[in-house]
């Protein structure tokens, strides 16, 4: 399990799930060899890799047996940028379960996940006769609800791997969207700097140099921040734009962290403030010294993720 998840390491992680026959599989031949195949059954999983444009993304193939849904579908969920749903829109009588999978997956796995979620419902099948409409569909699973979720992009897409009707589009959607946002993700930022409340650097990480003077930049921040707190009202973390940079500014515990980051897009990355510092520094050569600093570090880190 460890290995398989160190996997992702190679590629941006996309989780393909759905109950078994809905055409996962199908769905991950199709990408690779872009012709309709007609797939044995899945044990377990299967890991592939697939090109597109010019990235890798390394897809799992999880199986849809049942004894696999709360272990592997969840970890793979969970770790994942991006997630195709497969649903078989011809089998009506699946479609309870097939709710009862995705919700779970929505509310229980997803919930408190540090990656802003791309996920893609394919309402696969489209072909059959059988095959019940979009309206339907998103009526019995209650995928309304879905566009009121916080950090997750979500399209559902009627699609037909045998005619490929439909295909070319919504893989579009999703890889550029999955792109886009694990770019985003995993941007590093330009600069950390963690300080107490006068503005004496506990802690920086500029390896761009991007701040010459830390204790007067902190400074800077901290009479920026308490202008526009003034001017908004209380606000606990404050983004400020100080061209061509972002710097973000959060103050706890009379600890001011400050974080720059390269453009808008980077935003999302710095809420996600202390998980950030937590993995920065776990992988990082550069050590905390200071002991009330890395236990404030790991509380706030705990706080974060409950
Ligand atoms: N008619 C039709 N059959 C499909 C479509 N997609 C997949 N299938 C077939 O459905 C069966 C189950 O697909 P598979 O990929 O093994 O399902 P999995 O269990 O979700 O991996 C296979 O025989 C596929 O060829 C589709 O869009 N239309
Ligand atoms: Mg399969």
């Amino acid at each position: 399990m460890k290995d398989l998840l160190k996997l992702n390491k190679s590629g941006i992680p996309v989780a393909v799930i759905g109950l078994p026959y809905a055409g996962k599989t199908t769905l991950v031949n199709w990408l690779k060899e872009k012709r309709f195949t007609r797939p044995k059954p899945t044990i377990g999983l299967k890991f592939d890799q697939v090109v597109i444009g010019d990235v890798t993304f390394s897809i799992f193939d999880l199986s849809g047996q049942e004894s696999f849904r709360e272990e592997i579908w969840k970890t793979y969920a969970i770790s994942s940028a991006g997630i195709i749903f497969v649903f078989d829109s011809s089998d009506e009588q699946k479609i309870e379960e097939a709710k009862k999978w995705f919700w779970i997956m929505m509310n229980e796995w997803l919930q408190g996940s540090f990656l802003d979620k791309v996920i893609l419902f394919l309402a696969n099948k489209s072909d059959l006769k059988k095959s019940m409409n979009l309206e339907e569909i998103i009526e019995e699973l209650n995928l309304t609800k879905m566009s009121s979720l916080p950090d997750i992009s979500f399209q559902i897409f009627k699609t037909s791997l045998r005619t490929e009707s439909n295909l070319n589009y919504a893989m579009k959607w999703f890889f550029s969207k999955v792109r886009q946002n694990y770019e985003i993700e995993n941007q590093e930022p330009l600069a950390i700097i963690i300080s107490d409340s006068i503005g004496t650097p506990l802690f920086i990480h500029d390896p761009h140099n991007l701040v010459d003077d830390t204790g007067m930049f902190v400074g800077y921040l901290k009479a920026l921040s308490g202008f526009t707190d003034e001017l908004l009202g209380e606000e606990k973390f404050k983004v400020i734009k100080v061209d061509p940079h972002y710097f973000f500014i959060a103050e706890e515990k009379n600890i001011v962290i400050s974080i720059a980051v390269e453009d808008e897009n980077s935003l999302p990355e710095a809420r996600r403030l202390s998980y950030l510092i937590q993995e920065v520094l776990k992988h990082s050569k550069w050590e905390v010294r200071d002991q009330k600093l890395s236990n404030f570090i790991s509380d706030y880190y705990q706080k974060e993720k409950s």
